[in-house]
């Protein structure tokens, strides 16, 4: 069996996804993402210009050789843009592995652990009381977890995850759009006083079942993050995502040290290196990683088994960069984990997302239910593909109140 032809779309409804589509010499082809959100024609040329022409002639049976070939031939190893066009080629190989064995491909993993996976959704407000109303919102619908972000008062802009414009419902829109980024303003200092009463209100209006969940966002430093995570202790938090810079694996023995917060770390991981410090010595609870950005289903795969040896759970990034070809690898890695914590899921089923991304996965009372179909179980429309085309954005930098850059 062999490899006959590959080619990359970039685009999609208000976002650039890269969708790889692998074609074989039997008719079988496989889908893979590699979106690396705010850098999409980077990986986009990488398979282009170099990882395509490998690839034709290829077994494409041979995933595990073939993600070797690529991580080990580029000598230059790691980092985003490889690992998202490795990804999405690994993610094509599995797909088109389940379609041969007709199995979906939690199936060639080992088999369901659960029927359903629990998923959280983002809530957000300008202040306290648009975030409850926010909260609300997504109980209303049946979610059993939440992350919460609200704007802080005195905070010369909004902070992170609370864009100006508010949209449809609940909704707050993104407006990432130009190549030169916005500036965010950032107090650390009101943060660290406001943030935990806030979440305390939040606990008390919501009661005990609500799962919350937090993301810093790699803000404080680690003594600051220690001294935060003791403070919200007695919320209960389901997490506390990216408390310190995620570069420095040792960052979090500090808060270790000091709270029994359980700590989420590792969206922007690309690799197993990135992350086996933190998992071996156990000084996080989730792990964030995405399939897309960590080099595919055939490295992930191996971030979760390590994790389960040390009782760190899996809570994939689930950002609305990833395409629906992400999430259904996870999906399928959700099922199986036998260490699956949480999913981060936005809702992506807008009428134009599904007529490009057709699929029988299912969302109910915040829970994702995998489909039986074959491999990913998504397909991808080529016609409705081109209606869409590139439109670069940009994340907001962040800068301190003196100047200083600060992380985003
Ligand atoms: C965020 C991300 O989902 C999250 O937890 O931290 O949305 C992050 O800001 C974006 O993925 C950046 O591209
Ligand atoms: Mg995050």
């Amino acid at each position: 069996m062999k490899i006959t032809d590959a080619k990359v779309f970039v685009g999609g409804p208000a976002k650039n996804y890269v969708t790889l589509k692998i074609m074989t010499d039997q008719g079988v082809y496989g889908l893979g993402d590699a979106t690396l959100n705010n850098r999409e024609t980077l990986p986009a040329a990488y398979l282009q210009d170099y990882l395509i022409p490998n690839l034709i002639g290829m077994d494409p049976r041979n995933s595990e050789d073939i993600w070797q070939f690529f991580y080990r031939g580029a000598y230059f190893r790691r980092g985003p843009i490889s690992m998202a066009a490795f990804g999405a080629i690994d993610m094509a190989l599995w797909d088109i592995k389940g379609k041969l064995a007709g199995m979906p491909l939690y199936q060639l993993f080992g088999g369901k652990s659960r029927d359903g996976a629990m998923v959280y959704a983002h809530a957000t407000g300008a202040d306290l009381e648009d975030l409850m109303d926010s909260i609300a919102h997504y109980v209303e619908q049946g979610y059993k977890a939440v992350r919460v972000q609200c704007g802080i008062p005195g905070m010369p802009s909004a902070s992170y995850a609370v864009p100006e414009t508010k949209g449809e419902g609940k909704h707050y829109i993104s407006d990432f759009s130009g190549i030169r980024p916005k500036v965010e303003v950032w107090d650390t200092d009101r943060y660290m006083r406001y943030m935990p009463g806030a979440l305390a209100e939040i606990r008390s209006r919501f009661g005990p079942d609500l799962k919350i969940l937090h993301d810093v966002h790699h803000r404080l430093l680690p003594r600051e993050a220690a001294e935060f995570a003791k403070a919200v202790e007695p919320v209960g938090l389901y997490w506390l995502e990216d408390p310190t810079p995620a570069e420095d694996q040792d960052a979090l023995r500090l808060l270790r040290q000091h709270s029994t917060v359980p700590v989420a770390i590792g969206e922007v991981f690309n690799s197993i290196y990135d992350c086996n410090k933190l998992i071996e010595a156990e000084l996080i609870d989730f792990i964030r990683v995405a399939v897309t950005y960590a080099g595919g289903i055939t490295h992930v795969k191996r971030i979760v088994d390590l994790a389960g040896l040390h009782h760190v759970r899996t809570g994939f990034h689930g950002a609305p960069s990833h395409s629906p070809l992400c999430m259904a690898a996870q999906a399928h890695l959700n099922a199986w984990a036998p260490n699956f914590g949480i999913q981060e899921y936005l809702v992506l089923g807008t009428p134009e997302c599904d007529a490009l991304f057709p699929s029988e996965h299912q969302m109910e009372n915040g829970m994702v239910y995998v489909s039986d179909a074959p491999g990913l179980g998504v397909d991808f429309d080529e016609k409705e593909a081109a209606r869409y085309s590139y439109a670069p954005g940009s994340h907001p930098v962040v800068r301190l109140q003196d100047g200083t850059l600060w992380n985003y």
